[in-house]
Order: C-alpha cells, then structure tokens, then sequence
C-alpha cells in the first residue's frame, strides 16, 4: 500500500491539484480517489463525519484531505498538507542550515492561495458557494472585471519583486535559490488563472512586466517529473471545479 492516500472529489484538477503536484515533482507513488471509482464516496465519509473517527484525528470539513498511512495522520487544508509533504519530501528550505526557512515559504504558499486560488474562486461564487453560478451572475461579472483590472496585476507584480528579492537567492525560484513547494503552488495558481481568463493572462505575458513570473510557470512545466505527470492521464481538465471559463468573465484587464 502506498504512504500517501489523497481525498479529493474526481472529475477536475480543483485544489487537490496542489497536493498531486507536490507528490508528483517528489516522484513518490500515491493513490488518490480521483483515479478510483469508488473515490466519490470516500470523499463523503471523509466530510460527513464517519471517517476519521480514530481518536487522534479531527474530523474533516472539507477536502483535500491527506492520509499519510505510516504515520497515523489525516489532515486538510490545502496549505497544511503542501507545508507537512515539503517536510516529508524535501521541498523545504534546509532545516540545517536555515531554519526558519519553511515559515517563509509557507508565507509564499499562502499569499498564492490567497490571491490566485480563493480570490479567484470567488469571481465566479461571489454571493454564497450554496448557490449556483446562474444564480449570482451579475454579481460575478462586476467581481471578475475588477480582480482583472486590480488584483490580478498586483499579485502578479508581487511575486515578480519576490523572484527579484534577494531573498530568492540566485536562479529563477522563489525562495532560497531552490525549488519549493511554494513554486509548485504558483505554478498551479498561474496555470488555473490562464485557463480561466485567458485574455487577461495572455496580456500580462504580453507587457512584459513579470517575466520572471511566467519564467517559473514555464520552468516547472519542464521538470521532468511535472511534465510526465501533465502528459499522463492522471492530470485532469479544468472543468467544473475551482478555475472554469466563462466566456463572459473573460475580461482583459
Ligand atoms: N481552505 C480550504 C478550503 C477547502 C474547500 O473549500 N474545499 C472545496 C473543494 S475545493 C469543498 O469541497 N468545499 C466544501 C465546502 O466548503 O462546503 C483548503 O484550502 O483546503
């Protein structure tokens, strides 16, 4: 049985993406619900309350979720669970020899989630996640114009002064000269945002202003892991999850 068990709803890349890419680039084997036909269920039992119930972890209100079979661990919260496997699977700063190294990276992490992942949930659910797209439309057209036109350029222009930063030490990675789950995550926020708005994006890439941006996104598309796991089969498309195309929300900035 493999370590590593991921809990997330099949069907789109959605928020457990950044947990695949993390056990991806690392090149350990993992099993995951979204590849299992019984996957939906275990999702449920996860989040209503049966599962776990071992007297050592909390409940779960919603996925991804990560077992770590060996030692009796099941956790949520997408940051959680890329901050324990940087840990475990040496995508962290050397503890050695900087030792308060992952509380800046985990810094990376969560201004990306923050920013490029909930934020742009919210283009398209900007009244209540309980109802539909439809049923908030209006609203989403005036959030989306605005995150495009504001918060897109300045969380861009944000991580371009972080690669820029001394702080990133030599090369082209966020933090410390080497490659982080924190780039794992911006690679995956950046490739969900160009999906959803891609007139924007394409913009951004145009002006020329966060090339050191896009240079990251392009740098881990190469690495060998990443890329064999985005030509395989077990990367899902973009569909219904967090990051969908809506031709009417596809503002250029
Ligand atoms: N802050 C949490 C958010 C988790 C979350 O919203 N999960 C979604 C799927 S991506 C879900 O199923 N939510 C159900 C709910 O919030 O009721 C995280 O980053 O993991």
């Amino acid at each position: 049985m493999a370590q590593y068990h991921l809990i997330y709803w099949p069907g789109f890349p959605g928020r457990g993406e950044h947990v695949r890419l993390v056990l991806e680039e690392a090149g350990v084997s993992y099993t995951d619900t979204a590849q299992t036909s019984e996957g939906v269920n275990e999702v449920i039992s996860h989040i209503s309350g049966g599962v776990p119930d071992d007297g050592v972890n909390p409940p779960i209100l919603a996925p991804p979720v990560l077992r770590d079979e060996e030692n009796n661990l099941v956790i949520s919260q997408t940051p959680n669970i890329v901050l324990y496997l940087g840990e475990q699977l040496g995508l962290l700063p050397d503890p050695k020899t900087d030792p308060t190294g992952k509380w800046k990276v985990n810094e990376l992490v969560l201004t990306a989630l923050d920013g490029l992942s909930n934020e742009v949930h919210d283009c398209h659910h900007p009244i209540a996640v309980s109802l539909y797209y439809e049923d908030q439309k209006e609203e989403s057209l005036r959030r989306s114009e605005d995150w495009v036109k504001n918060r897109l350029p300045k969380f861009l222009a944000y991580f371009e002064r972080v690669l820029g930063s001394k702080s990133a030490g030599s090369g082209r990675w966020l933090y410390g000269g080497r490659l982080t789950v924190a780039d794992l995550v911006l690679f995956q926020c950046v490739d969900g945002v160009k999906f959803m708005f891609p007139k924007a994006t394409k913009k951004a890439e145009r002006e020329g202003k966060y090339g050191k941006v896009f240079a990251l996104y392009n740098a881990v598309k190469e690495r060998p892991n990443i890329k064999k796991y985005l030509e395989s089969e077990r990367r899902q498309n973009y569909s219904n999850g967090l990051y969908r195309y809506y031709k009417e929300l596809d503002f250029e900035g």
